[in-house]
């Protein structure tokens, strides 16, 4: 009645924004994204009788309140699925420092996902476990895959096609993301509310809407071609599209602070010098920089020596959620 799986963080690099239902958690859009092996999260569910909640431990202390709820409520649909009524404990960590501004809902839900159907003794195919991951966040669902994944937007209302399926595994293409951290404080304003708000608000939500299947199928192709220029070039535009699109929204959703702006001119610079590499950023100050294996340590240097960067991390393509522990 227990087992641990670990997960890695994604990037998209056709972004999600926005939902078509709240509820479900069904995207609005389609999004491509990369799985990132250096960020992980590893958590072991465990039923136990006689608890009266779930208890949820991340990196040793305790959590109660509103993250609470959202994991009890997630853990509700497994209880569902598999019958069982015992309450769980669940311990979670991350591989890297949790203040850092980079812990993510994808790697978590996708570990919780996995973890909490096996010590039920679910049998779940990998579709259906995206889903379930979808469930409790949207971008969970990607973490499931390693390499190169799409999550689908699907149309019904059930949300039985809104899952993730792979593109391209880990092995496929040997690129490089340079994370640069700008910032190690927690955001203001998470994901779901902000795609509310963008929804109801910004002018652009519904052009954002209908460019998106051109992204996804450009995206596509640069991945079949292995064309990285095209790639490129997709990903920033998406990037600074979904950024638009945030900016837009009242009251405004401005997630990059100075050094993460000054990050992007350095990386066009560096384009303009005849290095490929190209930007994206997710709701938050960091910059995330996309490269050839072959140009990892030059753009690294670049992106250590601007101001205002506290470190870079570098990461190659990761693999799949995987279970790494288990007993009955
Ligand atoms: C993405 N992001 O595609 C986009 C780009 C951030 C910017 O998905 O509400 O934590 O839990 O479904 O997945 C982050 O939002 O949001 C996200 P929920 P999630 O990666």
């Amino acid at each position: 009645m227990k087992a641990t799986a670990i997960a890695h963080s994604n990037i998209a690099l056709v972004k999600y924004w926005g939902k078509r239902n709240g509820a479900l958690n069904l995207p609005a859009v389609g999004s491509i994204s990369i799985t990132l092996d250096a960020l992980s999260t590893t958590t072991n569910v465990e039923f136990v009788p006689g608890l009266n909640k779930d208890q949820l431990f991340l990196n040793d202390i305790q959590v109660e309140g509103k993250e609470q709820i959202r994991v009890q409520n997630f853990m509700n649909l497994v209880r569902r699925e598999s019958g069982i009524k015992n309450y769980t404990v669940i311990k979670s960590g991350n591989n890297f420092p949790t203040a850092a501004g980079l812990a993510s809902s994808a790697s978590a839900f996708a570990a919780l996902a996995l973890a909490g159907t096996t010590a039920a003794g679910l049998k779940v195919t990998k579709k259906d476990l995206t889903i379930l991951a979808r469930i409790g966040s949207g971008s969970a669902a990607r973490s499931i895959f390693g390499g190169f994944v799409e999550m689908h937007k699907g149309i019904y209302k059930n949300g039985s096609d809104a899952f993730a399926e792979p593109l391209a595994d880990e092995n496929y293409w040997d690129l490089r993301v340079l994370i640069a951290v700008t910032s190690e404080s927690k955001k203001k304003i998470g994901s779901t509310d902000g795609m509310t708000q963008s929804k109801k608000t910004s002018p652009y939500y519904r052009n954002w809407i209908a460019a998106s299947p051109k992204d996804l199928s450009g995206m596509r192709a640069a991945i079949k071609q292995k064309n990285f220029t095209k790639l490129g070039e997709i990903s920033e535009f998406s990037c600074l599209k979904m950024h638009a699109l945030a900016l837009a929204t009242t009251p405004a959703l401005i997630y990059w602070n100075g050094t993460t702006v000054d990050g992007m001119h350095l990386i066009r610079e560096l384009r303009g010098k005849g290095s490929e590499v190209y930007f994206t950023i997710d709701a938050g100050p960091q910059l995330k920089a996309i490269c050839q294996a072959k140009d990892e340590h030059k753009i690294k240097r670049e992106l250590e020596a601007l101001p205002g960067v506290v470190r870079v991390i570098s990461t190659k393509i990761g693999g799949p959620a995987r279970i790494i522990g288990e007993s009955v």
